[in-house]
């Protein structure tokens, strides 16, 4: 069934693959940045977990990229509206990088902080069973600055504001710390599916 909505802009077809109050924003990929664009030469680049885990650990990138590598192929959702179908991102599960460094069974709660200092909170069940990412490529190639090269996190079944840019560590946690965005009055999960944009969503 097709259905027009709204009184401005393209009609839209109502997509069983996009999550309510989204739009498809086709080939677009928007920049979206609170910070200016970080120059992190992939040799330079870390990535460290710690907080409550037995092994706390650092990786750079010439060892992350070693790890047994897995892709996503799928949809995106910014919480400012847009959608992407069928994008492909490569790169490591974070389930290699976890078991790594085994998670206290107190561990509830992680905190992704980025090179530039932003940071982003989520429930660790989000970042575990093959649906998060460190990513390194997007389309086979390596990924741009802009969107986050080096490496960042994906999740993409949660709100791409999860998905930090120029990622640099998790912190396990027993309990929820806001990052950037959810200080600010955004979700403290952000599922697109429940249309969970805001702290009381
Ligand atoms: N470090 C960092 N990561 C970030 C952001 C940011 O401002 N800084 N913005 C988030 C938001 S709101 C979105 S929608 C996506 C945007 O990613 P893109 O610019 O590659 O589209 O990155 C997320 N990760
Ligand atoms: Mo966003």
């Amino acid at each position: 069934m097709n259905v027009t909505r709204g009184f401005t802009g393209r009609p839209r077809v109502a997509d069983p693959g996009l999550p309510p109050g989204q739009y498809d924003a086709g080939d677009d990929w928007p920049v979206l940045s609170a910070e200016v664009t970080p120059d992190i030469a992939p040799e330079d680049w870390t990535f460290r977990v710690d907080g409550l885990v037995a092994a706390p650990r650092t990786w750079t990138g010439e060892q992350a990229r070693r790890l047994p590598d897995s892709a996503y192929e799928g949809d995106i959702h910014c919480v400012t509206g847009w959608s992407r179908f069928g994008v492909r991102f490569g790169g490591v599960s974070l389930d290699v990088f976890l078991d790594a460094v085994r998670p206290d069974a107190s561990a509830t709660h992680a905190v992704a902080w980025s090179h530039t200092g932003y940071t982003t909170s989520l429930p660790l069940a989000d970042l575990t069973g093959g649906r998060a990412w460190i990513a390194f490529t997007y389309d086979g190639r390596p990924l741009a600055p802009e969107h986050g090269g080096p490496a960042r996190l994906l999740v993409p079944h949660l709100y791409f504001w999860k998905s930090a840019k120029w990622i640099a560590g998790l912190r396990l946690l027993d309990h929820d710390e806001p990052g950037f965005w959810e200080q600010n009055g955004y979700h403290a999960r952000g599922n697109p599916w429940e249309e969970q944009r805001y702290s009381g969503d």
